[in-house]
């Protein structure tokens, strides 16, 4: 009955006079790039949603987190509403550079990186940091992996090579990537539920801040120089020997023929500026509630009327 009424109510809000705009420069799909973690999946919707609601047709399109960029600066695809500096910076300025429109920054300050449950500091007091976390390197060790231990990674397309920051750094760990998120989240909860040491990666914003406590380890402060200049940091024979940004950006991208084709929805996607309470909410639904995404993309929608809204003026 809740759910029925919430149906009701969106209606009412798709409905409402001066919301539907019939009216559109082109009826052409808009193509929505999907991603495979919670949040982008959920708001990527949301950004689907609010264009429909406005008349655009709207296609979703999965895509790999590195070559999505490329794919839009070739107008392949259209619009990615989660672009995150730690993991895909490179790729991102690289497609800019190809005509990819860097279409805004968040107010949301993301960070992608290693992250340990609070426990873990009671057996290994050091381990906040990648040197104290190394010197108990063997605590974390599976039979998969020791004597080295065990760094639980993230899937393979998300960017991020930790062996070559393990081989840069000389860590006495090894990588092991998982095939999805939900495989991170499910070694985390069988961890945590045991009191057993475990590092893997994780980010915020992000379900976890609601449900685990813990904290990301800290690398050496990343730099241009640290992936150019050898000399730098503390491998002064290796390049790529520091971590990610503490405080980095969360930028929306589009396709260059977006502007010109829809100049409406593009007005509209501009205004989208998410802040980390927002986007951890659109993750907790699926990730904790247990909604489908498209589900949740609704109730964030409910949620935040006045904000969808405001875009569509
Ligand atoms: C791109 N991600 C938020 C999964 O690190």
């Amino acid at each position: 009955m809740k759910n029925l009424l919430k149906g009701v109510a969106l209606a009412a809000l798709m409905l409402a006079p001066g919301v539907a705009a019939a009216e559109v420069e082109s009826d052409e799909p808009i193509v929505i790039v999907q991603n495979n973690w919670t949040s982008q999946l959920v708001l990527s919707y949301v950004v689907g949603k609010t264009l429909e609601e406005m008349g655009y047709t709207v296609e979703y399109a999965p895509s790999d987190s590195q070559l999505q960029f490329q794919a839009m600066a070739d107008n392949d695809m259209d619009f990615q509403v989660e672009a995150w500096e730690g993991s895909m910076k490179s790729a991102f300025e690289k497609a800019v550079e190809n005509g990819m429109i860097d279409a805004g920054t968040h107010s949301a300050s993301t960070r992608e990186e290693w992250w340990i449950p609070n426990y873990v500091l009671e057996k290994c007091p050091g381990a906040g940091s990648w040197e104290g976390l190394n010197r108990c390197a063997e605590m974390f060790a599976t039979a998969e992996t020791k004597p080295k231990g065990r760094f639980v990674g993230p899937p393979a397309d998300w960017g991020k090579n930790y062996a070559d920051r393990v081989d840069a750094l000389e860590m006495d760990f090894e990588a092991i990537n998982v095939g999805q998120a939900a495989t991170l989240w499910a070694e985390l909860q069988s961890a945590y539920d045991r009191k057993e040491p475990i590092v893997l990666f994780n980010w915020t914003p992000n379900f976890i801040e609601s449900k685990f406590e813990g904290q990301f380890v800290d690398f050496p402060a990343p730099s241009d120089a640290c992936n150019e200049v050898k000399e730098w940091g503390p491998n002064p024979n290796a390049t790529g020997d520091c971590g990610a940004p503490h405080s980095g950006w969360l930028k929306k991208a589009a396709s260059p023929r977006l502007p010109e084709e829809w100049p409406g929805a593009w007005a509209a996607l501009q205004k989208i500026d998410f802040d980390n309470a927002q986007i951890a909410a659109a993750a907790l639904m699926v990730d904790v509630d247990g909604m489908e995404p498209e589900e949740a993309a609704e109730k964030w929608m409910e949620d935040n009327a006045d904000i969808v809204k405001s875009w569509m003026e």
